[in-house]
């Protein structure tokens, strides 16, 4: 970008150190240092004035922001995967392009997603936290804090992208067998080596499973896909864990069934109303039902660092005259 004036590229959320230093060195990098998230006025001001914005999954990029972007707003580059939290099509619409930071945070994830897996059904916060409130314990008892096996269940993937199939690989060696519901077969090779089955119908396979996890995109099509009519297919000794994002699950419907027994428990990692959070499902984490992580899925310096790069990989390829190799169309969303 040798003698051309520098984008004013816009960071919505405090970025690792190493990541800005690198855009202050290539953009005329505006960063937020403080990290407070931007109320939706500050967002109006910042795309009528930017070439770029870089905004996170707490800030929405809905129509009316995109409709009021200036003549300068030419790319949108998402940190993170996920672009839920954008309109693309609006964007398309405007002539803004929109990329996002996928592969990069795909294992994290998948570790995340493990060990909710593993968390809930051997009650691995509940027994830290007897121990977290003054380390004090009456001793082992062969019949205290019981949970449930993991070796030889069945595990029911919604979603065999990237993250999916890397849940599955971690699976397969925890003994579980994978099954799961996509909108296509994943490549034969890679059904053969995990031993997956496929489930056309997702009705079918919940009903099957003893635990499910979520690791599809969140989408129009994919809102409340498992619903009070799903969740109810489920067995009472089911497990259900999502890593990928709370619109997918009817979150009040979750609870009453936890709660009336329907279902044996949750590990979430996201939900619906980020950052609130459901008090049916707060009050079902201080029983040991659920367990809660504040959307901490991707939450590794190695990831955070490594979505950094990409960002500002799309925004120089863009800038360059080149497609951003992350680019997201509106027709894939
Ligand atoms: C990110 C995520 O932390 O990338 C995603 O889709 O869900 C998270 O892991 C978040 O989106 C950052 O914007």
């Amino acid at each position: 970008m040798a003698g051309r004036k520098k984008p004013l590229v816009v960071i919505t959320r405090k970025l690792p150190d190493p990541v800005e230093t690198r855009m202050r060195e290539l953009f005329d990098a505006r960063l937020n240092v403080d990290d407070r998230p931007m109320t939706q006025p500050e967002l109006v001001a910042t795309v009528k004035e930017a070439d770029v914005l870089v905004p996170t999954v707490t800030d929405h990029i809905d129509s009316a922001l995109v409709e009021q972007a200036g003549p300068n707003l030419k790319l949108i580059a998402n940190f993170g995967n996920g672009v839920n939290n954008i309109d693309v099509a609006a964007a398309a619409r405007k002539g803004i392009v929109v990329t996002n930071t996928p592969n990069v945070l795909t294992e994290d994830t998948a570790d995340m997603t493990m060990a909710l897996m593993l968390a809930v059904p051997r009650r691995l916060t509940e027994g830290a936290g007897l121990l977290n409130a003054d380390g004090r314990w009456a001793g082992w008892s062969p019949t205290w804090m019981l949970g449930r096996r993991i070796w030889g269940k069945r595990l029911g993937i919604v979603g065999m992208g990237r993250i999916g199939t890397a849940v599955a690989r971690r699976a397969k060696a925890f003994g579980l067998s994978i099954h799961y519901h996509n909108r296509h077969h994943v490549a034969p090779a890679i059904e053969e080596q995990l031993e997956a089955t496929y489930w056309e119908s997702l009705d079918q396979m919940l009903a099957r499973m003893d635990i499910i996890s979520v690791n599809c995109p969140s989408t129009p099509a994919t809102f409340h896909l498992l619903s009070a009519r799903r969740l109810a297919l489920l067995q009472p000794t089911a497990y259900l864990v999502n890593t990928a994002r709370g619109e997918i699950i009817d979150e009040n419907a979750l609870a009453k069934m936890i709660q009336e027994g329907k279902l044996a428990g949750a590990g979430l990692d996201v939900f619906e109303h980020e950052p609130a959070v459901n008090p049916k499902l707060v009050k079902l984490a201080a029983k040991g039902k659920v367990v809660l992580l504040p959307h901490m899925g991707s939450a590794t310096i190695e990831g955070r660092i490594d979505m950094g790069e990409k960002v500002i990989i799309n925004i120089r390829a863009f800038f360059d005259g080149h497609r951003p190799p992350d680019r997201v169309l509106p027709d894939k969303v």
